[in-house]
């Protein structure tokens, strides 16, 4: 989409009113059509104070503008930026002003891409100012902007040298044969290669923890109906958002609230009670808690007995990488303490909606796995990508490594070096495909 002779222009604030409408302009007409729209004569980095005119020299709006020179800008093209109010009204008219004088709408993440396309952000980092937009607690957003400021990119850089230095090294006693070192029977190779191995399984961790900060922990409450999974939903977040009733049935869509918990959004969704369907919507409704167990962090799985069936235990199995805490509500009708029990390696909760009681461990072991996911200085705010192409590095080195280790092979292990770093430079962009920056940039807002 992108051609970086065009100039583009975009309001870049929210729509809406606001104190402040920005617009702002890239490519290399910016300039002529600052100054033809103001009375300024402008100089890179200055603020001017100026009217902003419209073709017949009349005033739609006073503000400042600023003219940002190439290379020293976001897009590493000529930018000016307009700085007016935050009407909708004067922001149009000035971009229809700046259309005629020749720019053109930018495209969703426009400017962002030519950041990238001109050197400014590698892909990572682009993926940051993404999320650090979209971001929607203080966790996530602090991550975005480690990422932004390029320590997730350094550790991939870390890797990807220490693959070309073990590559160099095979290829020239490849190369040479005659002088070879005899890095057939060298152990430092595969010990080179153990050490890669360990610091991208490090990395991988921390993406993938990464991964579930970005989009917030999914904690999904399951049982039977009537066992008090939406008193449960209730009493967490301290809503009545979800409807109670002594009803088996009540609940039929899902239900849910994002609580914040340690700066990490919490997302609890309350899903209808699963037994053989009594009617169609009920049909419906128990699909849907079936899907949500699919994408759940954590399963709460609630009952109203004091020892969980067989049966009941079975709603977990669809999820098998989810933690599952078992809660037995209604305490106080079968009298039993409350108290968390291990069972199976499974917690138990006892506790009673009710009247509140046991319900603070809960809490506080929700609390504790937040912190799990959350201490870890060195995380990265990663994506689905960037964990597929971390996993697909390690499998190659993996295999290279094993080949090696069976057939003193080095050529192999050469190649699945050179994949692993194409895998790693996908990630950071220095590999990629018009089809990938299209889907990546496509997701941004106008103006960013
Ligand atoms: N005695 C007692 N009753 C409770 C407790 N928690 C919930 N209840 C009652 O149990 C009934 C069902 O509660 P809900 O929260 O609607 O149960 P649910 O699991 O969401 O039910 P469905 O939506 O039908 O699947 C209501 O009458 C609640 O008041 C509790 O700790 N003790
Ligand atoms: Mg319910």
């Amino acid at each position: 989409m992108s051609n970086s002779r065009d100039t583009i222009a975009a309001i870049a604030t929210a729509p809406g009113k606001s104190g402040i409408g920005i617009i702002r302009i890239s490519g290399p007409k910016s300039l002529e059509i600052a100054e033809t729209i103001t009375t300024a004569k402008i100089k890179p980095r200055l603020v001017y104070h100026t009217g902003f005119l419209d073709q017949d020299r009349e005033a739609v709006d006073k503000g400042i503008v600023i003219y940002f020179k190439a290379p020293a800008s976001y897009t590493g093209e000529d930018i000016v930026e307009f700085q007016g109010h935050g009407s909708m009204v004067t922001l149009n008219l000035m971009l229809k002003e700046i259309y005629r004088l020749g720019a053109r709408p930018a495209a969703p993440g426009e400017f962002s891409q030519r950041a990238f396309l001109n050197g400014k952000l590698d892909l990572v980092q682009a993926e940051a100012v993404a999320d650090l937009i979209a971001s929607t607690s203080e966790k996530s957003a602090r991550h975005a902007v480690r990422s932004l400021e390029g320590r997730f990119s350094s550790r991939i850089h870390t890797l990807v040298e220490a693959m070309i230095s073990v590559r160099v090294y095979i290829e020239g006693s490849l190369d040479f044969p005659e002088e070879e070192i005899d890095f057939l029977a060298d152990a430092e190779i595969p010990e080179k290669i153990t050490n890669i191995l360990s610091q991208l399984d490090s990395l991988l961790n921390d993406a993938v923890v990464g991964k579930k900060l970005r989009q917030g922990l999914n904690v999904v409450i399951v049982g039977r109906p009537n066992v008090g999974k939406s008193s449960l939903l209730n009493i967490l977040s301290g809503s009545e958002k979800a409807i109670v009733t002594g009803l088996a049935g009540t609940t039929r869509d899902i239900v849910e609230d994002t609580i914040f918990i340690a700066g990490l959004a919490i997302t609890l969704i309350d899903t209808a009670g699963i037994r053989t369907p009594e009617n169609e919507i009920e049909a419906e409704g128990i699909k849907r808690s079936r899907q949500q167990i699919k994408d759940a962090d954590v399963l709460v799985l609630v009952t109203d007995l004091e020892e969980i069936t067989r049966e009941e235990l079975e709603y977990t199995h669809a999820q098998p990488t989810a933690r599952v805490f078992i809660v037995h509500n209604k305490i106080d009708l079968y009298g039993h303490p409350a108290e968390i029990k291990i069972l199976n390696n499974l917690q138990h909760f006892y506790l009673s909606t009710m009247n509140n009681e046991g319900v603070e461990a809960l809490k506080n072991a929700l609390r504790e796995l937040v912190a799990e996911n959350n201490n870890n200085e060195d995380m990265v705010l990663a994506r689905e990508r960037h964990v597929q192409l971390l996993t697909k590095t390690r499998d190659v080195l993996k295999e290279g490594l094993d080949i090696f280790r069976q057939h003193r092979h080095g050529e192999i292990l050469a190649d699945c070096l050179k994949m692993a770093q194409k895998h790693l430079g996908e990630i950071t962009g220095e590999v990629h495909s018009d089809d990938l920056l299209g889907e990546i940039f496509s997701r941004f807002c106008i103006g960013k």
